[in-house]
């Protein structure tokens, strides 16, 4: 029945949106936003920044620069010279693909040493729901599987709930 198809697909969408919806975007420094101004100390340590997750530097064009440092010691004397990449665009994505603390810093002359800098730790995107790596320890079949279903559990979780509310939606509109 090709009802049933549409009805499955809108389902397919839906799970699929709701899934993205869970990739935060973190505008760096707030409503303040990438200046010199901002405690970008007090920013991050309020936030949760999880795999997937992005970065926003917003801020005016030409009066700063997006710069990553390689590591803390860089970070912490502001060694623009070993800069990783440089982003000068105003409105600067950087998506944060692992786990792991990346730096960046502003590239305009003495930025940098006034403070304006950020550190950001990632954690992994379940670290807190899933975790059973202990289990693997049986036959090799058994634990792929097990690790498998695991993951469908995890993403299943998430998307029930709006699955379940379009669903109930879509019930409705039919029935009325
Ligand atoms: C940090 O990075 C700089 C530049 O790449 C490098 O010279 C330095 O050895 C690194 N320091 C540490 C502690 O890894
Ligand atoms: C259930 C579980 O793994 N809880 C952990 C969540 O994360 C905190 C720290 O990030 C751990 O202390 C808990 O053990
Ligand atoms: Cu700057």
């Amino acid at each position: 029945m090709g009802l049933r198809n549409t009805f499955l697909l809108g389902l397919f969408f839906v799970a699929l949106v709701a899934k993205k919806s869970l990739a935060a975007q973190h505008v760096v420094g707030g409503s303040q936003g990438w200046e010199e101004s901002t405690d970008f100390n007090s920013w991050a340590s309020a936030q949760k920044f999880k795999v997937g997750d992005q970065l926003v530097f917003k801020y005016t064009s030409g009066l700063h620069s997006v710069v990553e440092l390689p590591n803390e010691s860089a970070y912490k004397s502001c060694d623009l010279g070993s800069a990783l990449d440089s982003k000068k665009g105003g409105n600067d994505v950087v998506k944060l693909n692992k786990a792991g603390t990346r730096y960046f810093a502003c590239g305009t002359l003495g930025h940098c040493d006034q403070g304006m800098k950020v550190k950001i730790t990632t954690v992994a995107a379940g670290s807190n729901a899933t975790s059973s790596p202990a289990d693997a320890g049986s036959s090799s079949d058994a634990s792929t599987t097990s690790a498998s279903s695991a993951a469908f559990a995890n993403f299943n979780s998430f998307t029930s709930f709006f699955a379940m509310a379009i669903l109930s939606a879509t019930i409705m509109v039919f029935a009325f």
